[in-house]
């Protein structure tokens, strides 16, 4: 009858949602554990060798020959930690200065010229970007402290030392949402009981990828058949009265049959969910 009939939608559709949400997880934990695996190789061979072995030419080659282990992202890059106190010696090594995210013309920040954006105005610390992937290079020399997001994720990551994620916001040079995952670098091995006090104090840099969910999501699903069938739309929930869109399109909540299923995408911090509908009503 008609209600076998629904009983058997719906199971069809939360297996398919399930499956997907997670193809999409088991996709970001890949990846996270290998941006987690790249922050050991900068601690390892930059700041545990002397000279150092790596350079922003040898991060960027070894970075893209990589990538394929880090599906879903679409770039990675390290920020030094720098006190006020080292700037000026930092600026004339490097030969450029610290520049700041935001600016009075917010367009030029979206473009992403450095040589155009403000050097960074005094503060206690910075954390300009030394190395990245050629497919994030506009960020090299902006001063990752100075982004509300990249900032928190940068505090909350050296304070526990576990991968940490943003809310979505919109990336520099990027028209969509995207999120940031961070580990930080120390100058010592920490014993997983090190108190954040003592993470802080070790803290000699920070290993971040960047995620165009948008696009990564939808080249994950076009990989699937069913794209006739269902459409998918992937929130963050932590804020569970204001969720936000990060892919697909929002529609008005009406009542036909929906599921949603759980994302964990590592960081007990936040919360993810996809939610996915037939696209043909019965
Ligand atoms: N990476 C790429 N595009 C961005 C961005 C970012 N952050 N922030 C805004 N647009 C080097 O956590 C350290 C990467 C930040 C890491």
């Amino acid at each position: 009858g008609s209600r076998e009939f629904h009983s058997r939608r719906e199971e069809t559709l939360a297996s398919m949602c399930d499956e997907r949400a997670r193809m999409l997880q088991d996709q970001f934990n890949v990846s996270m554990n290998h941006v987690h695996a790249l922050a050991i190789l900068v601690s390892t061979f930059h700041h545990g060798k002397n000279p150092s072995a790596i350079d922003q030419k040898t991060f960027g080659e070894y970075a893209e020959r990589t990538s394929f282990e880090r599906p879903l992202t679409s770039g990675v890059a390290y920020a030094l930690k720098v006190v006020h106190a080292e700037r000026e010696q930092f600026e004339k090594q490097h030969g450029w200065r610290i520049k700041k995210m935001e600016s009075d013309d917010q367009a030029l920040v979206q473009d992403c010229i450095p040589e155009k954006l403000d050097p960074a105005p005094v503060q206690d610390e910075y954390a300009p970007v030394i190395f990245s992937q050629e497919s994030v290079a506009h960020i090299v020399s902006i001063d990752m402290m100075s982004g509300k997001e990249d900032r928190e994720n940068i505090l909350r990551a050296r304070a526990s030392g576990k991968g940490v994620l943003t809310s979505p916001f919109k990336l520099l040079k990027s028209n969509n949402l995207g999120v940031v995952l961070t580990f930080a670098v120390y100058n010592v091995p920490l014993s997983p009981h090190a108190t954040s006090e003592q993470r802080i104090e070790a803290t000699v840099g920070y290993l971040g990828a960047s995620y165009d969910v948008p696009s990564l999501v939808e080249k994950l699903l076009h990989q699937l058949a069913s794209r006739q069938t269902i459409v998918v739309n992937v929130y963050d929930t932590t804020n569970a009265s204001a969720p936000i869109l990060m892919y697909g399109t929002d529609v008005a909540e009406d009542m036909s049959l929906f599921r949603a299923s759980n994302l964990d995408f590592g960081d007990p911090m936040r919360k993810h969910e996809m939610h996915c509908r037939f696209k043909q009503k019965p």
